[in-house]
């Protein structure tokens, strides 16, 4: 499983040791949300956030787009360093495009999926991707809760994916209990946030290490 901590559920007064503590604790990459108060309501990371994350981590980083026309902003991440770059198609007139440019740029693409979103209507993208992000919550904030339709909806794209190569990311109300079904059916990673990882007794390394205990590694 690849495990990616949110980073706007960290303690944003010390971003620079949060990563460190991440790191050290077994995370596989760093997830950045990137909010525009306008497809969702809400702001998360910064640029200058995104910024000092890369430059002070080894791990790769993975930066979810929620903002409207993404492909205007694709080389300014892309030149901040993030190395893996997931967009809403709805948020572009041109979705293809936007993956297209994001490759240019020299990063991974990932589509998302969200919950009100039919997995039979984003199939003329799968194959132009490396990650398909589906959400199992309301994007927008940390803390939101579990859609349960979407458990059926992760069970039909492993179907849908067959023996194709992109990975299944699920972002959004990963608890333990959730995770290690995910992972025995199949999904390729988890995002963290606060319902495994951050707020919760233990330092990262204790909680990160009971996680892969019970979800693998
Ligand atoms: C939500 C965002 C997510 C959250 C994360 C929070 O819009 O895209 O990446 O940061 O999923 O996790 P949790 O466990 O608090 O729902
Ligand atoms: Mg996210």
């Amino acid at each position: 499983m690849i495990y990616s901590p949110s980073l706007m559920c960290a303690n944003c007064d010390n971003l620079k040791q949060e990563v460190a503590d991440l790191e050290a604790a077994g995370a596989n990459r760093l997830h950045l949300d990137v909010m525009d108060g306008q497809y969702v309501p809400n702001f998360a990371l910064g640029l200058g956030d995104v910024k000092s994350i890369c430059r002070n981590t080894s791990l790769e980083t993975e930066l979810h787009m929620m903002i409207l026309e993404p492909g205007r902003y694709v080389q300014l991440f892309a030149d901040a360093g993030v190395d893996i770059l997931y967009v809403h198609p709805d948020t572009a007139r041109d979705p293809m495009a936007v993956i297209c440019q994001i490759r240019d740029a020299g990063c991974q693409p990932g589509i998302v999926i969200n919950p009100e979103t039919t997995i039979e209507s984003l199939e003329p993208l799968y194959d132009l991707v490396d990650y398909v992000l589906v959400m199992g919550v309301k994007p927008g904030h940390a803390g939101n809760h579990y859609l349960t339709h979407v458990d059926q909806k992760i069970v039909k794209l492993i179907e849908l994916r067959g023996d194709r190569t992109w990975k299944i990311i699920v972002d959004g109300a990963c608890t333990v209990d959730r995770m290690k079904r995910w992972s025995k059916q199949g999904v390729d990673g988890v995002v963290l946030g606060t319902k495994a990882l951050f707020g919760h007794e233990g330092s990262y390394k204790e909680i990160m290490d009971n996680i892969k205990r019970e979800c693998g590694d």
